[in-house]
């Protein structure tokens, strides 16, 4: 099963929806010890906010990086589901990870855009995709054929579950809203790294 896109969506008719609700929506379609590779601020703190597992990573200081480092683990672990989630800042920061991603085509990895049309956490500025880039266009343009809008709720869970049940490389864009995050993640960059580390298993504690 692949994730088709969703028919007429596109970036300025799909519903504006809540970023943690969905990552707590996403959160709890996770069985198999799927990565999570959170980008920088919100991405991360409603990741956090959404129950901490071994197999979160939460990128902290540098926009753009939550799909290279998906890209990385779903290649040294292509039996694993690696999920990033990023926003629409960050993304266009390094869109050149799209093509890379398209160019590499893991079958086990999914993107989640969080498009807020605005860099929220320094000040609300606001961002291309707010105006002219259509994220999805883009994705598609790179290479990466399963790409869409989610419409509302309904049809995320849809698309995500098909994501992680199918044939990827998949990106899902989602319009979100400018709410505050819940929660921020402890900012400790050595423990982030050990436990996902151990938590995918690719070490066997400090120092290993
Ligand atoms: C390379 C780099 N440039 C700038 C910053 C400052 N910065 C941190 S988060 C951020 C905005 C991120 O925007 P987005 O990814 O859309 O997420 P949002 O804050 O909207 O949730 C900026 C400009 C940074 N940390 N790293």
């Amino acid at each position: 099963m692949t994730t088709k896109p969703s028919g007429a969506v596109g970036a300025h008719n799909a519903k504006v929806m809540n970023r943690f609700e969905l990552t707590k929506r996403l959160v709890a379609q996770l069985k198999r010890d799927e990565a999570v590779i959170g980008g920088i601020g919100n991405a991360n703190f409603d990741l956090w906010a959404s129950g901490q597992r071994p197999q979160n990573f939460y990128m902290l200081g540098s926009m753009g990086l939550a799909i290279p480092i998906a890209l990385g683990v779903a290649i040294a672990q292509p039996r694993r589901h690696v999920i990033a989630l990023e926003g629409d800042g960050s993304l266009l920061m390094q869109l050149g990870c799209l093509a890379t991603v398209a160019d590499r085509a893991p079958k086990n990895l999914t993107i989640i855009v969080w498009d807020n049309g605005i860099y929220q956490i320094t000040g609300s500025q606001p961002t291309a995709s707010a105006a002219t880039a259509d994220l999805v266009a883009i994705a598609r343009g790179a290479g990466i054929a399963n790409s869409a809008w989610a419409a509302d709720e309904a049809d995320f869970d849809r698309l995500s579950a098909s994501a992680l049940d199918g044939e990827g490389p998949s990106l899902i864009a989602v319009r979100i809203d400018s709410e505050a995050a819940v929660a921020t993640t402890d900012r400790d960059p050595v423990q982030i790294r050990e436990r996902f580390m151990r938590g995918i298993g690719a070490k066997g504690g400090a120092g290993a």
